[in-house]
């Protein structure tokens, strides 16, 4: 064996190591595909996140604002109605600030358990929630919610939050598979309150996935980035438009990336073909009518105890409960 060939080796070795496998099945899986996709999930590297957050900072990114806005107002509602002692555990968590006016306001939380895929990001937010609240007992974990994760076992009655309208990001029947999971999860006396964007004008719902600084296009676009760093691709990301739009028929916003030549591209040992004009499906984010979405939640055994919607129907937070509590 000379020299050349064990380095070469070692490398590969190395290589080997630091891949996410799962990662890497998934992106090959998904551009291997008649219609080539990727996770939304896979967006969220810390570099994402930040995309992410500035994202929400966006004057046409409106589902943040106004959730944050009503979320002061469910607050105060839920502080009267509930009294037992809560133990919060919220699904994504990303920079923790939804969850800030429920901890400032409701008197009955006890702990809380943000899950977040990205956890530098997750370590981060913690470290400023730690100092602003400092009585409160966090127990963050770095997890892919959309997978089981075990939840710390709480004497306090657990109390899901999926804020956010990320319900929006699984397809109908895939959200009343996560609510059920959350529902099984959760346990016999559970609540979840859930942020839900509503259907609204096309134009409206457009300008908010096509900001005019094109920092969503620069989110979406980061999921190649992230795949040639970590996972020895060589995609060129300027051979790649971001494309979204909203399809009525589905009342969903569609989200992809076109290629604009002819190209072939290596991720790890695959070569990936694309055509002029072909695209990879990055995300879907529904939105629902209240009726709608009551009925999906009802499908996954859920029962609506309460339900706000911001002004101009811009936005939805319903209450969910499993039905069982007998009075709070
Ligand atoms: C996280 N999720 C609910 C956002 C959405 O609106 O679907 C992600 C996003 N994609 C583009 N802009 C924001």
């Amino acid at each position: 064996m000379n020299t050349l060939e064990a380095t070469g080796r070692q490398r590969k070795l190395a290589l080997d190591c630091e891949i996410d496998h799962v990662f890497y099945n998934d992106v090959i899986n998904g551009l291997s595909a008649t219609r080539k996709n990727l996770a939304p999930k896979y967006f969220y590297d810390t570099r994402g996140s930040r995309y992410f957050d500035a994202i929400c900072r966006l004057p046409e990114y409106y589902p943040y604002r106004v959730e944050l806005r009503l979320l002061h107002q469910v607050a105060a509602e839920l502080n009267q109605l509930l009294e037992r002692p809560l133990n919060i555990i919220e699904f994504g968590a990303g920079s923790l600030e939804k969850i800030q006016p429920l901890l400032s306001t409701m008197e009955c939380i006890d702990s809380y358990v943000p899950i977040d895929i990205s956890a530098e990001s997750l370590k981060q937010a913690c470290q400023t929630l730690i100092e602003k609240f400092p009585g409160l007992e966090i127990l963050p974990i770095a997890a892919d919610f959309t997978t089981e994760v075990e939840i710390p076992p709480s004497d306090a009655a657990d109390f899901g939050f999926f804020p956010g309208s990320t319900i929006g990001n699984y397809t109908p029947s895939d959200a009343v598979d996560f609510l059920r999971a959350a529902r099984q999860s959760l346990g016999a006396d559970a609540y979840l309150l859930i942020g839900v964007d509503t259907k609204k004008s096309a134009r409206l719902l457009h300008r908010a996935y096509n900001d005019r600084e094109g920092i969503t296009a620069r989110f979406n676009l980061n999921i190649l980035h992230r795949i040639n760093r970590e996972l020895n691709g060589d995609i060129n990301l300027h051979k790649f438009e971001h494309y979204a739009f909203y399809n009525p028929h589905r009342g969903r916003i569609e989200m992809h990336l076109v290629s604009t030549d002819e190209q072939v591209c290596t991720i790890g040992d695959e070569t990936i073909h694309f055509n002029q004009g072909e695209s990879i499906h990055t995300e879907n984010s529904y939105k629902y009518t209240p009726e709608e979405f009551t009925a999906l939640a009802g499908n996954a055994g859920w029962r609506i105890s309460r339900e706000w919607m911001a002004d101009k129907n811009l936005f939805s937070v319903f209450l969910l409960s499993t039905g069982s509590q007998a009075s709070d």
